[in-house]
């Protein structure tokens, strides 16, 4: 694997500046009440986690992950404008306005979501990876997995179909130390959980520093590619969530200690600083851009707010029909009986 380049550095600040100011944006107008629902989670302190893995990867290859999705869906390039409207539940948003922040997805981008259900994307992505086997591509699914997730059974029985049937997918364990508010202690056995791999014959790649971009893209080259050539792959990534497990955890409630631990985490482990220091030591003339990339993600996400607030409601009675799958006899009767109402 050559080393990631200048200019792949730059990028990479850039993606992950953008991640941070996006999801504090976020978790800001959450507080203000302009973006509502009960479901949002940030993906703040996780940013090298995703930026360093999909630098390995080549545009016709597959994403997908659970809930924790907007940085996710902002690396792979999905337009800011169009992932803030779907927070905020509008017409103009990826997924119309009805999917919001769990279920960011776009077709355009290989971004197949996105899901709610812990675990519940894992079989999905062994069947993405089966159709790029099955029709002779060389296509890779990078998996977003959390650790609380590899305890559920969607993970053992996708592990073991894609260890049978030699599937190209990653499974990369996003260790954040906690499923809501247990500990990974206290709710898997097994608490090195990359070897898990073990037990289906799958190649581990270890645990990897997650904060560190540059180590994360180092193992998830070597793994993408023996996932190309040979089968499938797992990553145990170590890195930490900096805000709740989601809008309704009351921030930390259940652990005494977290403000001392986040305190740690963000003082020694931060991803953007460890970043940054890593370029400013090894290329020189690159203040300017830095703090190009900072502006750009401050006016970037300004213009998606922006955007997301002026745009109308998914509000009519065929808006919110689209792409709802009923019996068409119950849609008469739905759109007899409270469609006028609606419209
Ligand atoms: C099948 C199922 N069980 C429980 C939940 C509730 N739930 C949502 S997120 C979560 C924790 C998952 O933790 P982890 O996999 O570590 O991901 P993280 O949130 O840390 O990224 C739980 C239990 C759910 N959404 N689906
Ligand atoms: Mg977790």
């Amino acid at each position: 694997m050559a080393a990631p380049t200048k200019a792949m550095l730059l990028d990479w600040y850039r993606q992950m500046v953008l991640i941070r100011e996006f999801e504090e944006t976020c978790h800001r107008l959450y507080e203000e009440k302009r973006i509502t629902g009960v479901y949002m989670h940030l993906y703040s302190g996780h940013e090298a986690s995703g930026v360093g893995s999909m630098a390995a990867l080549r545009p016709s290859d597959h994403v997908i992950t659970a809930y924790r999705d907007h940085g996710i869906a902002l690396i792979l390039g999905m337009d800011p404008k169009a992932v803030m409207a779907e927070m905020m539940g509008k017409k103009t948003g990826s997924s119309g306005g009805k999917g919001g922040s769990m279920h960011l997805a776009s077709r355009e981008h290989n971004f197949w979501g996105g899901y709610a259900i812990v675990g519940g994307h894992l079989p999905l992505a062994a069947g993405i990876a089966l159709e790029a086997k099955y029709n002779d591509k060389d296509d890779v699914t990078m998996t977003y997995v959390g650790d609380g997730a590899t305890n559920n059974g969607y993970f053992h029985e996708s592990l073991n179909m894609s260890a049978i049937w030699d599937l190209p997918v990653v499974w990369i364990i996003e260790n954040n130390g906690y499923g809501m508010g247990t500990e990974v202690e206290r709710a898997s056995g097994q608490v090195e959980l990359h070897r898990k791999a073990e037990a289906y014959g799958i190649k581990s790649f270890g645990c990897v520093d997650a904060q560190n971009a540059m180590k994360v893209y180092e193992v998830a080259s070597q793994a993408v590619d023996y996932a190309r050539q040979h089968g499938p792959a797992v990553i145990e990534h170590v890195t930490y969530r900096y805000r709740g497990h989601g809008v309704s955890d009351k921030q930390y409630d259940a652990r005494d200690d977290m403000s001392e631990e986040l305190k740690k985490w963000m003082q020694c482990r931060e991803p953007i600083k460890i970043l940054r220091d890593h370029i400013l030591s090894a290329h020189d003339d690159v203040d300017e851009v830095l703090a190009g990339h900072e502006s750009e993600a401050k006016a970037l996400v300004k213009g998606a707010v922006e955007f997301a607030e002026a745009s109308e409601l998914p509000n009519s009675y065929q808006e919110l029909m689209r792409n709802t799958y009923v019996p068409s006899d119950l849609v008469y009767k739905t759109e007899s009986s409270i469609g006028a109402g609606i419209d």
